[in-house]
């Protein structure tokens, strides 16, 4: 029967789009070519959801009403062109999830930083008095999150701030945020999107069918970026964060500047912040401070708010995490950065001397650029991978000592036994997590554990 949405992912989307659908009314089943956990499956049958593991059967794909897809299956899998073929429409999850909220969404996208400014964006606004949720790619799935909304008393949110990732926004057809940030764009998950343009036209599409009435900011400080901004077009009113004083780029937006990077300055209206009073700190969150602060401007947050707003937020768990100091010796958890430009950030923010952490599944890397300032500030690098062939030979001449480990409780006590006091060690991986740990945040909970045992 044609009244049934197919599911395609039993992972954390693929459970939002059964809890939307339900909430919704819409009878669905969730499909997947592995197989589910015993919690999420448990919960799916508590629902009254169909599941089927294992693999995906094509009449259920073909007699589907709709497919809700998951943002990790690429567009090019037999599912999908199953479903194409049979004339039956498929969408991202992120797409079905805003085709059923009437709140107003300001989106995040960028290589690296968008959880944080996320994040932060949600801080602003929360502090600021707005109903804001926050979900996507920061790991509580979109068309979940709007599920639960709608079933609190006072219904859904204001404004949804929402974390999308260049496989969201490929997956998308309608999806039009008031308000997007666009951050930065090096290359990554070249293995899906094939080449770093169409990775950049992936993450456009969270502007492409934005308005007159809609806004976008972008870092006008990113190479990557102004050359995808000199090849695609927008409707929306563009605001730019960058170090500089803005100059021609639509000077009458409400762009954010920073001088001698000891404060930042947002225009129309002036709004003036020292960088000391920032809870964020290093010059990448300075992007992400003024791009989250424009957003919050625009969404109506007051400089009191946004000054209180700044001054108290806590970063995310992995992302240049502190964890502690033992013995004088500083211990860095910044298990997200998982390609090559969210190490070169991490590392060039180092001001000790450094024992570093790195190693994974490498997903096409070039460590050129980390070369120089391996040199300058690392002087240990501990591989934690299983196949450390790469790494080893990229910076076989940049750092004097080179060890493996296998684990990141063992990377922690290595790190300790060869660090001195008043250095730091980083784990900063540059690389994916699944060849031996089953996310980026068990590799940081288990790096972490290995340092409180010290
Ligand atoms: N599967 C199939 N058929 C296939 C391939 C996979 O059924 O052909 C199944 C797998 O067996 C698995 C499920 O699909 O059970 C997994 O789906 P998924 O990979 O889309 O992962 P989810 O658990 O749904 O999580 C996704 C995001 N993951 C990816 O995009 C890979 C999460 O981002 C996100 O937090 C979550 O939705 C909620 O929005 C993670 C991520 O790594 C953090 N994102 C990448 C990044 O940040 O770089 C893009």
């Amino acid at each position: 029967m044609r009244d049934m949405v197919t599911i395609l992912g039993g992972g954390e989307s693929g459970e939002g789009a059964a809890q939307l659908c339900q909430a919704l009314d819409m009878p669905c089943r969730v499909s997947d070519a592995g197989n589910l956990s015993d919690d999420r499956k448990t919960r799916l049958q508590a629902m009254g959801v169909d599941i089927e593991e294992g693999g995906h059967d094509r009449n259920l794909i073909e007699s589907a009403a709709l497919v809700v897809k998951s943002p990790g299956i690429p567009s090019a899998a037999a599912p999908l062109k199953w479903a194409r073929e049979a004339g039956v429409e498929v969408i991202g999850e992120l797409e079905f999830a805003s085709r059923h909220t009437d709140a107003r969404i300001a989106a995040v996208t960028g290589t690296n930083g968008k959880t944080t400014t996320t994040a932060l964006l949600h801080h602003l606004l929360t502090t600021g008095g707005v109903d804001a949720g926050c979900a996507g790619n920061i790991g509580t799935s979109f068309a979940g999150a709007v599920a639960a909304a709608r079933q609190r008393p006072e219904g859904d949110h204001a404004v949804w701030v929402v974390e999308a990732s260049s496989f969201q926004l490929e997956d998308t057809t309608d999806f039009s945020p008031h308000v997007a940030i666009l951050l930065n764009i090096t290359p990554d998950h070249l293995d899906r999107h094939g080449s770093v343009e169409a990775y950049g036209d992936a993450k456009w599409n969270i502007t492409s069918r934005q308005t007159a009435e809609d806004h976008l900011i972008v870092c006008a400080d990113d190479p990557g970026l102004s050359a995808l901004r000199a090849r695609q077009q927008t409707q929306a009113q563009v605001h730019t964060v960058q170090l500089a004083p803005p100059t021609s780029d639509n000077p009458a937006g409400l762009a954010a500047h920073s001088i001698d990077k000891q404060r930042f300055t947002f225009l129309n209206p002036p709004f003036i912040m020292s960088m000391q009073e920032l809870a964020l700190q290093g010059k990448h969150n300075l992007y992400n401070s003024m791009a989250a602060g424009v957003a919050a401007r625009i969404l109506d947050i007051n400089n009191a708010d946004l000054r209180a707003g700044f001054t108290h937020f806590r970063n995310m768990e992995h992302r240049l995490e502190h964890v502690s100091h033992v013995n004088n010796i500083k211990f860095i958890n910044d298990s997200k950065a998982t390609n090559v430009n969210a190490a070169w950030y991490a590392l060039d923010s180092m001001t000790a001397p450094t024992v570093w952490i790195a190693g994974g599944v490498d997903k096409g890397n070039d460590y050129t650029s980390l070369i120089p300032l391996v040199g300058e500030k690392v002087h240990t690098l501990i591989c934690l991978g299983k196949d450390n062939t790469k790494l080893k030979s990229a910076f076989a001449t940049a750092v004097t000592r080179i060890l493996e480990v296998e684990s990141a409780e063992e990377a922690a006590i290595l790190g300790y036994n060869v660090a001195q006091p008043g250095d730091t060690v980083l784990l900063s991986p540059a690389c994916a997590s699944f060849d031996l740990f089953s996310s980026y945040e068990e590799r940081g909970h288990r790096f972490k554990a290995g340092v409180r045992s010290l």
